[in-house]
């Protein structure tokens, strides 16, 4: 097949390249992506830290397995260590509670004992399963995760650590808080208490242990960007307004405006960010999108959750260990949220990530936080973060003298064209907002020309949202449908004929 429809491509992160990808593949003549930034990926952004390979943005293949595209292709283009290929890692299913070799500290300077925290981590895993088990039937007790986890919490601590003294029980709580934060990260919220408890099971895992990329994430999409016209992508063209719906135009149904330059289409493929379509949707169309599309923008959930890495001279966690947590004592109740965020935004952090293996990273950590704070901390100077960094690790150690070789942190919330790191759902969404995001303009029934303007990025995802390959498949996704468009008229040409 041939096609001369002119398609642009709004960005070139993951689910931009895709969708170009599928539709040069398919015979697609005039395809462009217009990104506003000097680079391709978007939030798959790979930097240096020291002598390693760091990722600011994405980290994992979620699910490393066949089902997963991500995999797959990072498997063709020979990017993955042989570890990550093995029939058992692709096995292991991640839904079982999955279980790292964990350090655990409190505020008060001490290591923390696994058996005294052991029944709060489990507890709290048991209550996030569930959570993704509540299906909204509408009316339930609970709006969000938040409340949910909170109140069963309290009650099954009630019932059943009853042969502990007082101060464990108060410890196990103060671990639920830290696991709060932790879960405020994976779902770039910033609080649980704004995420839907009846919507949360719609996140699905894929099987698999989940890998990394040795050389870095963003060589998935060299790999990808090499098997493209060199001429596709046109950098640092930021769109500033897609003009759709042009009755008085006999060809091209969309224009594309940048600063120096517009641009007549047949179709555009949107994908920019939620977080820039929540806060541009105004100005990037015209006409406004639709009011029902609009409330469905307003109620999905995108929040930041940043990274901060610190490299030492020699390790103080334990050398098996692959994640430590930081549990405040001094909290008040179940808490995911820092009350004065410019003097304590630190609490946040839930802990870090250990870089493996020592013999290519050394000893350096990755720490996560997520929220306002998170929002807050990338404001502040390096040396102010740095210094931060350096008073936690040394309070919760109990150790003055640990000093980190350097520090990097990511600004995922200042980001122009991406506003945060990635979506969620929001309270009160619904299965109807995620179908009035991925439906196409103009909407059913119209007699204009369909498929002006169609939606893709990792937030059109309806169960891998939030992930890489969500946004992958969602570039395919909208490929597909221009595909079958094409498709379906040169067959009823072909009858005509
Ligand atoms: C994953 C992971 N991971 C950590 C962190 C972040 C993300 N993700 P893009 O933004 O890439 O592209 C849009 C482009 O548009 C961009 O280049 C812009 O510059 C451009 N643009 C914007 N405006 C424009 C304009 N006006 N004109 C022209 N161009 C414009 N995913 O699989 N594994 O480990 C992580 C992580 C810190 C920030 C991640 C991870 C998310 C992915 O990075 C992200 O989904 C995709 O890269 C997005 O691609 P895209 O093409 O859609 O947009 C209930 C429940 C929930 C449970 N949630 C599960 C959480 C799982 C998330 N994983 C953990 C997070 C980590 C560590």
């Amino acid at each position: 097949m041939s096609v001369n429809a002119k398609v642009v491509i709004v960005g070139c992160g993951i689910s931009g390249i895709a969708a170009a990808h599928k539709l040069v593949n398919a015979g697609f003549q005039h395809v462009r992506i217009l990104e506003a930034t000097a680079r391709s990926g978007g939030r798959i952004k790979t930097g240096t830290f020291g002598d390693n390979i760091v990722e600011i943005g994405a980290h994992w293949i979620h699910g490393a397995t066949e089902e997963n595209p991500v995999f797959c292709l990072a498997r063709q283009f020979g990017l993955l260590d042989p570890e990550a290929l093995t029939p058992e890692n692709q096995g292991v299913d991640v839904e079982v509670n999955p279980h790292w070799a964990s350090n655990f500290f409190s505020s008060s300077g001490r290591k923390l004992n696994a058996e005294d925290i052991f029944p709060a981590e489990q507890l709290f895993y048991e209550l996030i399963y569930e959570s993704s088990k509540c299906e909204s039937q509408g009316g339930e007790t609970w709006a969000c995760v938040g409340d949910f986890i909170r109140s069963e919490a309290e009650q099954q601590a009630a019932k059943k650590w009853t042969d502990i003294d007082a101060a464990t029980r108060c410890l196990r709580l103060c671990v639920i808080s830290n696991m709060l934060k932790l879960e405020c990260c994976f779902n770039g919220a910033h609080s649980m208490d704004e995420v839907s408890l009846g919507a949360y099971g719609r996140y699905k895992t894929l099987p698999g242990q989940d890998c990394t990329f040795p050389g870095g994430y963003e060589g998935l999409v060299k790999s990808l960007m090499s098997e493209l016209p060199t001429d596709l992508v046109t950098y640092n063209r930021p769109v500033r307004c897609v003009h759709w719906n042009n009755t008085e135009k006999k060809e091209n149904s969309v224009m594309i405006e940048c600063d120096d330059e517009k641009i007549d289409a047949d179709h555009v493929i949107v994908t920019v960010p939620l977080g820039y379509l929540k806060k541009h949707h105004s100005t990037l169309f015209s006409p406004h999108l639709p009011q029902h599309k609009l409330h469905s923008v307003e109620r999905l959930g995108f929040g930041t959750t940043n990274v901060i890495y610190v490299e030492f001279d020699s390790p103080w966690w334990d050398a098996e260990c692959e994640n430590i947590y930081l549990v405040w004592e001094d909290e008040d109740g179940m808490v995911d949220q820092v009350p004065d965020v410019q003097r304590s935004w630190i609490k946040k952090l839930f802990g870090f990530t250990v870089l493996k293996p020592t013999e290519r990273y050394g000893h350096v950590l990755c720490g996560w936080i997520a929220g306002h704070e998170s929002e807050y901390m990338e404001t502040l100077s390096e040396q102010e973060v740095t210094h931060t960094m350096t008073q936690l690790i040394r309070r919760f150690k109990g150790n003055p003298s640990i000093t980190p070789r350097r520090v990097l942190r990511s600004q995922w919330f200042h980001d122009p064209w991406t506003c945060g790191s990635y979506s969620y759902p929001g309270i009160g969404c619904s299965a109807q907002d995620l179908e009035n995001m991925i439906e196409p303009l103009p909407t059913n029934g119209s007699l204009l020309q369909p498929l002006q303007v169609l939606f893709a990025g990792e937030a059109t995802h309806p169960c891998y949202f939030s992930t890489v390959h969500g946004a992958l498949l969602t570039g395919w996704r909208e490929a597909d449908r221009l595909i079958s468009h094409y498709s379906s008229i040169s067959t009823s040409n072909d009858l005509k004929g």
